[in-house]
């Protein structure tokens, strides 16, 4: 699973002695690497205080080891690069393999020392959003620290007060190496372990690209008209399902570093919001919720009760935000009979295609697309297309899942009669049966299309 790189250079090493002056070079210890896409198994702990472990998205946690009474943990900032769904590669820029970096998981109280090694072209910082830390540990480059350069390792130093969900991303040349991807997650989990335990525990971070299609690099100076919304850099039917056993008390930790906030919906279920960056939210303060708004900057972890099998769909509210590459300046036609649109427009662009008179429901057709490019909506359930991208997965609420067994369990077999179903619409009362206004054609002709190559949830 995990592949081992070598020790540094030794000439690469001199900047961790010479900033920390408390660790020999020889000492630093190897920085793990991950070359998948789906979700590691749960990585629990062979030392120190137990906890159960979180599970992230298309995602992985970060080994340590231990010298003395400090949690050693290694992150190589560097160029990778992710696969956002089949089809499409990006060029970014991430920690040890992966954009974002593996998930750091430890206990409060715990002492942590975090090697942090710059492969990048240009110098960076490590901030430990949310901590309660030293200043000379908060990562903000020229202001707590000097910029680590290309080639240098630097070390930060800590105690964890407090337990709680925090993220990392780097203070320096944020604007570019956020927009490039380089953020992650840190977990520090109670020492008491009956402190509001969980069965399930998972954790993501949002981010967001600019990413022409045909292209493979972010635009990096957008502010605002991203294309690409994605979970830990995924974007459906990219990103991995959450299998849940009924009857599990599950916890969803979600970081956002776009610049957007994002609405994250549960189907099926109510939720309570337990933690925020800033700590655990007293049991007194909670309400029920199906929509948790997480702001720009923050984190918000949910708690629920999975007591309803099935396939909940889970994902961001904002419509736009459940779609892959698109243009936004397409015209809104529906009610316009399009045929002479249509007629006029393909003298002009053969290829081109109107958005449908009736929507733009196109789950059964797609669109000539340039290389690396992923279709607006896309996806196959088992009752047909779902026409979702971006932010959007399914929470697969099953009997008798094992315990940390996170595998899909395939579509859900909806019980008998609990389907929504058609009826004739002869049944319907003479004045409700005919549309309020007759078209002739309820679905633009599309030549040159090709079935859907979607996955099946
Ligand atoms: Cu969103």
């Amino acid at each position: 699973m995990l592949s081992r790189r070598g020790f540094l250079g030794s000439a690469a090493l001199i900047g961790a002695s010479a900033v920390s002056g408390r660790v020999q070079a020889a000492s630093i210890p190897e920085a793990p690497f991950m070359d998948k896409v789906t979700m590691q198994p749960p990585l629990h702990p062979t030392s120190g205080p137990d906890y159960r472990p979180v599970v992230t998205l298309n995602g992985w946690s970060l080994p340590w080891r231990m010298t003395g009474d400090w949690k050693e943990f290694h992150l190589v900032a560097e160029p990778v690069v992710r696969e956002f769904a089949e089809g499409m590669k990006v060029n970014l820029w991430g920690y040890n393999g992966q954009a974002p970096g593996p998930t750091i998981e430890a206990v409060e109280g715990d002492k942590v020392r975090i090697f942090v090694t710059n492969r990048l072209p240009e110098h960076t910082t490590i901030h430990w959003h949310g901590m309660i830390l030293p200043n000379g540990m908060d990562g903000v480059g020229g202001l707590t620290q000097p910029h680590i350069k290309p080639g240098q390792t630097f070390v930060y130093e800590f105690a964890l007060k407090k337990s709680g969900t925090f993220m990392y991303h780097p203070h320096s040349d944020e604007m570019v190496q956020m927009a490039m991807g380089m953020m992650g997650m840190f977990v520090v989990h109670p020492r008491d372990p009956s402190f509001r335990p969980v069965d399930r525990d998972f954790v993501f971070v949002m981010s967001s690209y600019l990413v022409d299609p045909g292209t493979y690099l972010p635009k990096v100076n957008e502010m605002t008209d991203f294309n690409m919304w994605t979970w830990n850099s995924r974007v459906f039917p990219g990103i991995d399902p959450l299998p849940i056993r009924l009857g599990d008390k599950v916890r969803v930790r979600i970081g956002n570093l776009t610049m957007t906030n994002h609405p994250i919906h549960v189907h099926g279920h109510d939720v309570r919001v337990s933690c925020t960056d800033g700590g655990w939210v007293p049991e007194t303060a909670q309400w029920p919720e199906t929509t948790i708004d997480v702001p720009v900057g923050a984190v918000r972890a949910f708690d629920m009760a999975a007591d309803n099998p099935g396939d909940w769909a889970f994902h961001c509210h904002k419509s736009h935000h459940t779609m892959n590459a698109m243009g936004h300046d397409v015209r809104n036609l529906i009610g316009v009979s399009k045929k002479d649109l249509a007629k006029a427009v393909g003298k002009l662009a053969p290829d081109a295609m109107v958005m449908g008179d009736t929507g733009m429901a196109m789950g059964d057709m797609e669109m000539p697309a340039p290389d690396n490019t992923l279709p607006m909506m896309t996806g196959t359930g088992q009752f047909g297309p779902i026409e979702m991208g971006g932010m959007f997965t399914v929470m697969k609420i099953r009997e008798g899942l094992g315990q940390d067994d996170y595998s899909d369990p395939g579509p859900y077999k909806h019980p008998q009669g609990t389907v929504a179903y058609e009826i004739a619409s002869s049944s319907l009362p003479p004045h409700q049966s005919a549309p309020a206004k007759a078209t002739k054609e309820s679905k633009p002709p599309m030549k040159g299309t090709k079935h859907m190559k979607g996955m099946k949830m």
